[in-house]
């Protein structure tokens, strides 16, 4: 087989150029995804396709919204598609945030079932295939991301019979039952299955989409791991996702991180933190984990005074309504459970409702002796395997409905609903042994130094089949991981 270059499609892009006050600077988002996919890209010179969304994006381009990156070594093309502030409405903010988002993640009652939202997104879809088309060579394997281009491997399909066509899901797969509330299910099944591999976080995942597949099209051969639709097969698997565990370490070891915990534990005055880090979604399970917070200060006063939980929420999709409600919801609630407690040199929850620079969220994992992630459900939950790779004492609190539960499953798991359930995990959590923390923590560590980003893309890799050279031997991957800063 000859070996090809990697397509990728994505929504976000993997470098984001801004305007600012000194011109034109260039940003790599933060996030696994493209810390994983960059090297790669690097090593064999491909395309990354993206909604070109940076303010001075259009400045940096040819007329076909192509350029080479990164700047300073150029070794692959970006190309950008250029969306209307309508498109960005109604395929970014509806039919992606309003519709596949609140019904997989089994809120479809917040779903707005609006038909422009479709077709928008099917038009946006058709935009990025063609521009996928005209990038791809005969050899090239197409790797398409998330729920964003649900259309795409069919549509790429029907044009390029013979390419590796591929996509991983980053959120969860509903059971049919949710995801057939979606009135246009079955073009999106359809869509889905013009791919050779289909990957999802969990197993429990891969079954809920086998089992859609086996009620939208009861003629499709479905097993346990693959569909045999119209002549053509879909593997269906599960790869959970890492994080680059190596660089996390690297950087929550540092001693201007650690000299700078130091700094805030003795200035905040407690014993304890407890610490939350999410985007402020609704479906991380915020305010029910503040109500437990104030469950447990109400039944441990020996607590009051000794411990702070700091909630980081960082703004996201603010513009839509359930966002605005929720927000409103866990401010009052703040508000609400510190008037209560609060003394003249004591907060209970620090919250900081805003993005905060990687060092700091570094620092907080160093220095939170809990960390409490919780969500009512998450597709994976990266916060859970950072908090694991940076802080050395603490113990993780793990929802199980987080995908990262599967795998972490020696954490102390709660039931996200369950108020009472999770307060008394807290006071385990707070008065236990070093030697049982250790008990639990241990595992959690051996996993995410194993399975982490790299060995996720490897494992896909592999199961896709595909020729792509790329290094797998550790020290490369080290060289080729540190190339990317
Ligand atoms: P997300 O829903 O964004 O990702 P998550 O996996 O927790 O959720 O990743 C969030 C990332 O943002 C983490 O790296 C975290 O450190 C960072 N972050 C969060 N709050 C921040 C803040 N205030 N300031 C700075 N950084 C912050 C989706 C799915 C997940 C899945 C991932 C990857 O919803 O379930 O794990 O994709 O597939």
């Amino acid at each position: 087989m000859t070996p090809g270059r990697l397509i990728v499609v994505s929504n976000r892009e993997p470098y984001i150029h801004e305007w600012n006050k000194s011109g034109i600077r260039c940003k790599m988002p933060i996030g696994g995804l493209v810390a994983a996919l960059d090297p790669v890209m690097q090593k064999t010179r491909g395309v990354w396709i993206a909604w070109g969304s940076g303010s001075a994006d259009a400045e940096m381009v040819d007329e076909k919204g192509r350029l080479l990156v990164p700047e300073d070594d150029p070794r692959y093309t970006l190309r950008r598609i250029w969306l209307s502030p309508k498109e960005v409405s109604e395929y970014y903010f509806g039919f992606a945030n309003r519709v596949i988002w609140p019904v997989c993640h089994l809120f479809q009652e917040k779903a707005r079932y609006l038909s422009e939202y479709w077709e928008t997104y099917r038009e946006v879809n058709q935009r990025f295939t063609e521009a996928t088309l005209e990038e791809t060579n005969p050899e090239d394997h197409i790797w398409i991301h998330d729920i964003h281009f649900s259309l795409m491997p069919a549509a790429l399909r029907k044009e390029l019979p013979d390419n590796d066509i591929a996509l991983f899901w980053h959120i969860p797969f509903p059971p049919w039952e949710t995801f057939s509330c979606i009135p246009w299910r079955r073009e999106i099944l359809e869509g889905l299955m013009g791919a050779d591999l289909l990957g999802f976080h969990t197993s429990s995942y891969v079954a809920n989409f086998l089992g859609s597949v086996r009620k939208e099209f009861p003629d499709a051969q479905v097993s346990h791991s693959a569909i045999r639709y119209k002549g053509r097969v879909t593997r269906v698997r599960a790869f959970p996702i890492g994080i680059d565990n190596a660089e996390y370490r690297d950087m929550g070891s540092r001693e201007s991180i650690k000299r700078r915990a130091n700094k805030l534990r003795n200035k905040m005055g407690v014993k304890q933190i407890i610490l939350g880090v999410d985007r402020l979604d609704y479906t991380k399970g915020i305010l029910n984990r503040l109500l437990a917070f104030e469950k447990f200060l109400e039944s441990h006063p020996k607590y009051l005074g000794k411990l702070s939980f700091i909630q980081v929420a960082s703004p996201t999709r603010s513009s839509i309504n359930e966002y605005k409600e929720m927000k409103r919801q866990i401010e009052e609630t703040v508000g609400r459970v510190n008037g209560k407690f609060q003394r003249p040199q004591w907060t209970p929850i620090i919250y900081i409702n805003r993005q905060i620079p990687s060092d700091e969220i570094l620092m907080l994992y160093r220095i939170a002796d809990v960390a409490m992630v919780t969500p009512i459900i998450d597709g994976m939950n990266l916060v859970a395997k950072e908090y694991v790779s940076v802080n050395d004492n603490g113990i993780l609190i793990l929802s199980e409905f987080a995908g990262a539960s599967e795998e972490m499953d020696t954490a102390i798991i709660v039931n996200p609903y369950d108020i009472d359930s999770m307060a008394n995990a807290l006071e385990r959590a707070l008065s236990m042994s070093i030697e049982e923390k250790n008990r639990i923590m241990q595992p959690l560590r051996e996993l995410v130094v194993e399975h982490d980003i790299f060995w996720w893309l490897d494992a896909f890799i592999e199961e896709w089949g595909i020729d792509l050279e790329i290094g797998v031997n550790d020290e490369e991957k080290h060289t080729i991981q540190k190339k990317a800063q």
